[in-house]
């Protein structure tokens, strides 16, 4: 039977009425080319709120798993074309890169059969028919542990916001939401003024001083649902999910002017920080992530040329 989810539309099979699950809901990938059983998994995952993309195709599902780096990967021994080892052996770097725990499931239970799993990298092993209560508890488990691998790998050490990295892992969810719900929303990227003068008037620990309270100042006042990551020295990303630009451009001059209010002193001396952001609002599907960064590095370009403290979008 032909029965494979492409990932733009994996979320067809969600029971309606439930709650749609947020970008920062953990997502959970199952690879099996039994489409019953890819059912089946996929109701009692989402039972807990958790996202799920089902593939039956395991050449497409490496792509969508390199795409979406998924937080527990469920994966099939016996697949059509390739087998769930060669996936794992496809997977290994990355894997170990992201963390991803991996459960794979088999008809067989031979003792050289789990070995052969874990050798290759698998976290656990489940055997079929599978018990949906106890399937559900070990998912439960792998993804609490990689939560907390996140969590030590995910923040910024100086600024206590989400790097880089996580900006990396989580951009392609929040794209693939878009495409499920279709509310645009904008990504920005916040840039602090002169910052360099800062360092070389006030030196290097009043210039800490001003990223870790700049970090904080945005990160008190953005909604619960807007996610903030430090993007590199003195530039920070804001995503602000189903927003539009004008939107985004608003709440940025309010953060401006909250944000430039407040009195820094070092040695008797006051001053006063603004920054820059450039926003890009994403509203149509081909947009990729990297064009989306460009073009809101380009609207911040404008605005340090306009005369800087000002959002463009
Ligand atoms: P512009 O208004 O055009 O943005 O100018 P700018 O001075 O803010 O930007 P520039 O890129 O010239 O300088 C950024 C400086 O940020 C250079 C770098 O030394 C400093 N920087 C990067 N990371 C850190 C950090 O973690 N702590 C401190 N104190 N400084 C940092
Ligand atoms: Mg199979
Ligand atoms: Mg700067
Ligand atoms: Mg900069």
């Amino acid at each position: 039977i032909e029965f494979t989810y492409e990932y733009e539309n994996f979320n067809e099979l969600t029971i309606p009425d439930e709650p749609i699950p947020q970008s920062n809901a953990p997502l959970i990938q199952i690879i099996d080319d039994d489409p019953s059983m890819l059912i089946m998994l996929k109701e009692a995952l989402e039972e807990n709120n958790w996202m799920v993309m089902a593939c039956t195709d395991p050449e497409q599902a490496v792509k969508q798993y390199f795409e979406m780096k998924p937080d527990c990967l469920i994966l099939d021994v016996h697949l059509p074309h390739k087998n769930g080892f060669e996936v794992l052996q496809e997977i290994q770097e990355y894997n170990e890169k992201y963390f991803i725990p991996t459960i794979m499931i088999s008809i067989e239970d031979s003792k050289q059969t789990r070995i052969k799993a874990y050798q290759n990298g698998a976290d656990d092993f489940i055997q079929k028919p599978i018990d949906l209560e106890e399937f559900v508890v070990r998912v439960k488990h792998h993804l609490q542990r990689k939560k907390m691998f996140d969590q030590s790998v995910l923040i910024d050490e100086l600024t206590q916001v989400y790097n880089r990295r996580f900006l990396v892992q989580s951009l392609p969810r929040f794209f693939q939401d878009f495409k499920r719900t279709k509310d645009p929303f904008s990504i920005c990227i916040v840039d602090i003024d002169y910052f360099k003068k800062i360092n070389d008037t006030y030196g290097h620990l009043m210039g800490d001083k001003v990223l870790q309270d700049f970090a904080q100042y945005l990160k008190q006042n953005i909604r619960s649902l807007d996610v903030i990551y430090r993007y590199g020295g003195e530039e920070f990303v804001i995503v602000f999910p189903k927003t539009t630009s004008e939107e985004a451009k608003n709440r940025l001059t309010e953060l401006n002017d909250g944000f430039s209010s407040l009195v820094f002193t070092h040695q008797d001396i006051n001053f006063t920080v603004t920054f820059s952001a450039g926003v890009f609002m994403v509203e149509d599907e081909t947009v990729t992530i990297d064009q989306a960064l460009k073009m809101a590095d380009s609207s911040l370009y404008e605005a340090k040329n306009n005369g800087r403290a000002q959002v463009v979008c």
